[in-house]
């Protein structure tokens, strides 16, 4: 899956499509990746998206970017962890298909991810990994319009997780 990349980095500084952003379900911001995306974006992200009321956990809603390099941010509350028995498998899935389906959507050919839930949300890691490149892979097989996925991995673990997901996939 030749479309899929995984780099290290700070994902405010992507100059893609869309960059999507690991929010809570206010899309009022927060810490993390979401804090700086906020910050990096300036005030009008937030304005943007108080207008928008909230978004359900596994669902995505889009933003222009305002003052990042990124065209769009797709905002995406991932499930928190509560030991699996809560549909979090199936809910972090459905953050990547439903934000894929809505760069699909918006003309966006080229999407930034970081790597959702894994944070202040706890999903551990090597099966947010397995879950994020298995359903990336999936929609790229049927949606060539997006031409290039890219995990943006803060640091060298989270990175190591995903480079093991992404060769296990081939
Ligand atoms: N670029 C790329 N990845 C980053 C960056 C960055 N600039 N900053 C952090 N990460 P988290 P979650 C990584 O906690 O678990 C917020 O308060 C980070 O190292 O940001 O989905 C929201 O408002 C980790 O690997 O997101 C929610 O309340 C990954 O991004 C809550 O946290 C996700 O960590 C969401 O928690």
């Amino acid at each position: 899956m030749s479309r899929i990349e995984i780099i290290r980095g700070d994902i405010t500084q992507s100059c893609v499509d869309a960059i999507v952003n690991a929010a809570n379900c206010s899309l009022l911001g927060g810490g993390g990746v979401d804090g700086a995306i906020h910050r990096a974006a300036g005030p009008e992200l937030l304005a943007e998206c108080r207008t928008l009321h909230g978004c359900e956990t596994g669902k995505a809603k889009i933003t222009k970017a305002y003052r990042l390099p990124a065209n769009y941010v797709i905002h995406t509350p991932g499930p928190v962890w509560h030991g699996g028995g809560h549909g979090e498998e199936e809910l972090l899935a459905s953050c990547y298909r439903s934000c894929l389906g809505l760069a699909s959507e918006n003309g966006c050919k080229s999407v930034d991810f970081p790597s959702i839930s894994t944070g202040v949300y706890h999903f551990p890691l090597e099966k947010a990994a397995k879950i994020a490149i298995g359903s990336i892979a999936a929609y790229l097989n049927t949606h060539p319009e997006i031409e290039r996925v890219r995990m943006v991995c803060f640091d060298a673990r989270t990175e190591g997780f995903y480079l093991d997901a992404l060769e296990k996939l081939a």
